[in-house]
């Protein structure tokens, strides 16, 4: 099969062919027209966008290597480019934005430079998406020339704000296709999935790939089985009857700041629980701490433990070889036989983990990551299954459930409006309900029967957002950015019109 790369459109129909939303799309496409021309006193060459995802299910367990089910939603992010190879501005990344919330930023045409990840701006994700080409380009063996200007205009509508739909991934996918769109090259999805991850790692957070690979690769209709190394996706058909609603807890988590105590923590508690099982199940020390990278690294040896065990669990072997209590630093060192800091001496951000934390969960943290895995396939085999649309929406439902249970008491990256919101779905209807994405704030993912959607909506209105729009967090006219229904839609595109 030949691998497909990012198509190219003339007109906006074949990626926004639905109704109202050709007509608002149509709408933003020429404000960035003529706000390009207006900030930058030409048209642009091109434009992109790359789509937010809904993740599933699968929730924190594709940096451990395991698949993921998420889907595209509508909203995504549009990048308008032009290169600027005269003057003093082709000397100059000037990334501007359409929402006057976000000032334009200016960076030097420098795929060297620093990211000062101190000092955090929006633009950044632009140039997470700048270096990572350079690098891949440069890995790649093709010629890009000396760096130019480029000229930028962003228009996203993924909900940001730590939402957990990844408008950071939206963003940086849209911008790494835009300059390489501006540079005429094209490469194959699968390639761009993983060069944009890597891509988006230069903010700082040791993810996984799946944010990339959904607005990469996802196709209109389906949900997508996304697998790592290498990335592959399958497209899921989702069984009719079932909708799923996405809606805010309101609650903001910024990733890229509280990285060290929340994500890039629970990514080293991860390794330091497959490092101390490695060992218990028969590794060499040294052998553990310079090969075990992930949970996945030793399922083999955990499953066939769990086998002599008349199981097939890896949950089996987290049970018996760690303790629940959290572990010290000095704990863990006696495993290992080495000191943390130089367990993770080549990784900046684990070290920052390693200063902030004083214990870690290990016998959680692998119980979820092994459980959620197996979660994934179940949900996939479901909707394959030959159980009644009624049947299975009640047992997606189910699974859906028990991945929250998983995130909230086991991986701990819940909050208490997750919880109160994910509360109110289940007791109005929903078949189930979970935190989507990273958490500790964001959105909440709901599966409910279609026919009930606009009450179940309605419920959550009165129930979770009147009180929050009485206490000034949201404005009424607003809510429906906060609350709504979302189809799996299309994965990035190149527009050149
Ligand atoms: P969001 O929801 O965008 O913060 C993050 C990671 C994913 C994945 C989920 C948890 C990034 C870009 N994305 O998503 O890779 O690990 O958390 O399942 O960091
Ligand atoms: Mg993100």
């Amino acid at each position: 099969m030949i691998s497909q790369s990012i198509p190219i459109f003339s007109t906006i129909e074949p990626v926004y062919g639905d109704g109202s939303q050709l007509e608002e799309t149509q709408r933003r496409f020429d404000i960035l027209k003529s706000k390009f021309f207006k900030i930058f006193g030409h048209q642009p060459d091109l434009f992109t966008r790359s789509p937010g995802r809904v993740n599933l299910i699968g929730e924190h367990i594709d940096y451990e290597g395991y698949s993921v089910l998420p889907m595209a939603i509508r909203q995504d992010t549009i990048v308008a480019i032009r290169k600027n190879d005269s003057g003093e501005s082709s000397k100059l990344l000037r990334i501007a934005n359409v929402n006057d919330k976000y000032t334009m930023c200016t960076y030097p045409a420098d795929p060297d430079q620093d990211i000062d990840l101190k000092n955090h701006k929006w633009g950044h994700y632009f140039i997470c998406g700048y270096k990572g080409y350079y690098e891949f380009a440069k890995s790649k063996g093709v010629d890009i020339g000396v760096p130019v200007g480029l000229d930028v205009l962003v228009d996203g509508i993924v909900p940001t704000g730590g939402s957990g739909l990844s408008s950071s991934a939206a963003f940086v996918c849209s911008s790494t296709i835009a300059i390489m769109a501006a540079f005429d090259k094209n490469f194959p999805k699968k390639e761009i999935a993983q060069l944009t991850c890597d891509c988006e790692r230069h903010i700082g957070t040791q993810s996984g790939g799946m944010d990339q690979a959904i607005s990469v690769m996802a196709r209109s209709g389906f949900a997508e089985l996304i697998d790592f190394n290498p990335i592959r996706a399958t497209d899921v058909k989702l069984p009719a009857g079932g909708t799923f609603v996405i809606a805010h807890s309101l609650a903001e988590s910024m990733k890229a700041v509280t990285a060290a105590t929340n994500y890039n923590n629970r990514v080293v508690e991860c390794r330091l629980a497959a490092i101390v099982l490695g060992i218990k199940l028969g590794m060499k020390p040294k052998e553990a701490v310079s090969n075990v990278k992930t949970l996945s690294d030793i399922e083999a040896l955990c499953i066939s433990f769990a086998n002599s065990r008349n199981s097939s669990d890896p949950v089996i072997a987290v049970k018996e070889h760690l303790k629940e209590e959290p572990y010290t630093a000095e704990d863990i060192e006696k495993i290992t036989e080495e000191g943390l800091p130089s367990v993770f001496s080549n990784s900046p951000t684990s070290l920052d983990v390693l200063k902030a934390a004083t214990t870690f969960k290990l016998f959680q943290r692998a119980s979820h990551v092994y459980s959620e895995a197996k979660r994934v396939p179940a949900f996939k085999d479901t909707v394959s299954s030959k159980l009644s649309d009624e049947e299975m929406l009640k047992k997606l439902g189910e699974l859906m459930n028990e991945s929250h249970y998983s995130c909230s008491v086991l991986y701990e990256c819940s909050c208490p409006e997750l919880e109160e919101l994910v509360r109110i779905c289940r007791d109005n209807g929903a078949l189930g309900a979970r935190l989507t994405g990273a958490g500790w704030g964001g959105c909440a993912v709901a599966l409910v029967k279609e026919n009930i959607v606009p009450q179940f909506i309605q419920k959550l209105k009165e129930f979770f957002y009147k009180s929050r729009i009485e206490k000034g967090v949201i404005k009424k006219d607003e809510v429906d950015c906060y609350v709504f229904a979302s189809k799996p839609s299309s994965g990035a595109a190149i527009f050149k019109f």
